[in-house]
């Protein structure tokens, strides 16, 4: 394959310390069907999955209730919506348990079964953004897309870093206009790209708000006004995005907005039925439902009716 020939010279154009293989060459533990057991798991089945901020390589993550969420789902198209490996973390130091491996088995499993898989990196796995257009082991890395709802509806996939300094800046937008907004899109990348060269890690504006609780509420508000705002930009009728952490479904006058949230501070998902409705699982709170069902199950058989 073409790919194969291309990869470790891309690899190497730019300086990193990462290679890739082929799909053909993914090494045989990440690939191998070995848990036949697993197939006879009743799945619940959806047109279209969206997951992001996984944060895997960060003791955070919650890797157990992500691979139970895996396996008992299926869908025609799995979009990761970045940060799902933690580049930044990893420089730092090596985290990698066996949990976070079962992850990306888990993912390129659906790939392998017909899950058209499309992962748009975050600032936490920015280094794939310099890949975006390929694909490996069937998994199409893209900068952001346009996903078409069952019911015709057209909603841009974007993480959402590229925003951070829109929301920072948000009550000049007022008095600047357009022209600002474009250029401050652009003065992220840039600043981000600088820091990157020196090896410092992404600022996270998201984070920074977070460390400043009580300026939190105001900050998500305007990350999600200023997401709405750009999927107006563009004509299309909402947005799916992650970062931020924090699940959301949201009108603005006819942009919704949809936040798939996370599975570090929560466990959320964005999913799509067949007929194009879009909805958030929060899989440790069905979790936390099913445990206590099942405790209380013989007391509610006592009680006379
Ligand atoms: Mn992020």
């Amino acid at each position: 394959m073409a790919s194969q020939a291309v990869f470790p010279q891309v690899a190497r154009a730019h300086g990193h310390d990462i290679s890739f293989g082929a799909p053909a060459t993914l090494p045989r533990w990440l690939t191998d069907d070995d848990d036949t057991s697993e197939s006879e798991r009743r799945r619940t089945r959806y047109r279209t999955i969206f997951i992001s901020d996984l944060h895997l390589g960060t003791a955070g993550c919650n890797a157990t209730l992500l691979l139970d969420f895996l396996k008992s789902h299926e869908c025609d198209t799995l979009y990761l919506v970045g940060d799902i490996v933690d580049g930044w973390a990893l420089r730092r130091g090596w985290f990698w348990p066996q949990s976070h491996n079962d992850v990306v088995r888990a993912i390129l499993k659906m790939a392998k079964h017909g899950t058209r898989v499309i992962y748009i990196p975050g600032n936490h796995d920015e280094h794939f953004r310099d890949y975006t257009g390929l694909e490996f082991g069937g998994i199409e890395l893209l900068d952001e897309d346009i996903h078409v709802t069952a019911d015709g509806r057209r909603l841009l996939v974007i993480h959402g870093d590229q925003f951070d300094n829109v929301v920072l800046y948000q009550r000049w937008l007022a008095f600047l206009g357009d022209h600002a907004y474009t250029l401050l899109l652009k003065s992220n990348r840039s600043v981000n790209w600088v820091r990157r060269r020196f090896g410092l890690p992404y600022w996270s504006l998201a984070a920074h708000m977070k460390r400043r609780v009580k300026n939190a509420v105001a900050f998500i508000s305007r990350f999600e006004e200023a997401l709405a705002h750009a999927a107006a930009e563009r004509h299309v009728d909402g947005v799916v995005c992650g970062h931020i952490h924090c699940a959301e479904i949201r009108r603005f006058g006819d942009i919704t907005y949809y936040n798939d949230g996370d599975w570090v501070e929560s466990c959320t998902a964005l999913v799509e039925t067949a007929d194009g409705t879009l909805s958030i699982i929060d899989w440790a709170e069905q979790h936390r439902e099913q445990t206590v069902t099942a405790r209380r199950a013989p007391a509610i058989v006592a009680v006379p009716a």
